[in-house]
């Protein structure tokens, strides 16, 4: 079976081939298209999903992640394209100095299309805490801030952490057991 992944992220795309990569064909739908406006991540994934099958008219798939910090009252959460583009991680510190609960969630939906209007929502989290400083250079977006619970490295200073934890993971290991891509 073939299926596209519809994203503008080629850090994503490279994540999802990796898992994915012996179990089916993925080929990448280079995909700009203006993301529904809500703090619900399952409702924008939806939206787009639907949006990159009437792009292709074939079995597609795209996935929405969001940073969600306890302190921050839930921020950057479904702004974290947004965030990560005006103030990026050392923004994400400046209003994180001085916060003791560094909690934080990395949360993942997929939403997959294999024919009109019938869309299949798949979901991964991943708890953490934000570090005091960016560290590591591997991975992408906000990797050098997030430290995994029970780890001591953040995603960026070890990509095999990442790949064992992550939300975009744990998403992916939803989607492929479901037999969705089976068919
Ligand atoms: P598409 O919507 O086109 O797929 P995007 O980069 O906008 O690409 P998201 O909305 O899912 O992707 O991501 C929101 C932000 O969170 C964005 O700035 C990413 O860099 C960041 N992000 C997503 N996944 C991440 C991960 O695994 N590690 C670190 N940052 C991540």
């Amino acid at each position: 079976m073939e299926i596209f992944f519809a994203t503008s992220n080629k850090d994503k795309f490279k994540e999802a081939l990796h898992f994915l990569k012996d179990k089916v064909t993925v080929k990448h739908l280079p995909f700009d298209y203006v993301e529904l406006r809500s703090e619900n991540i399952e409702e924008i994934a939806r939206d787009a999903a639907l949006a990159a099958y009437k792009r292709c008219r074939e079995p597609v798939f795209v996935e929405d992640s969001a940073l969600i910090i306890d302190a921050l009252k839930g921020f950057p959460g479904t702004y974290s394209s947004w965030a990560f583009r005006k103030i990026g991680n050392e923004g994400i510190l400046k209003l994180m100095e001085g916060v003791r609960d560094r909690k934080a969630t990395f949360e993942t939906r997929i939403a997959f299309v294999r024919r009109k209007e019938e869309v299949h929502i798949f979901r991964g989290s991943c708890e953490g805490t934000i570090a005091i400083e960016a560290r590591g250079t591997e991975g992408f977006g906000y990797d050098p801030i997030f430290i995994p619970a029970g780890e001591h490295q953040t995603f960026a200073e070890s990509i095999e952490l990442k790949n064992k934890l992550s939300h975009r993971y744990k998403a992916l290991l939803e989607f492929y057991k479901s037999q969705s891509l089976r068919l």
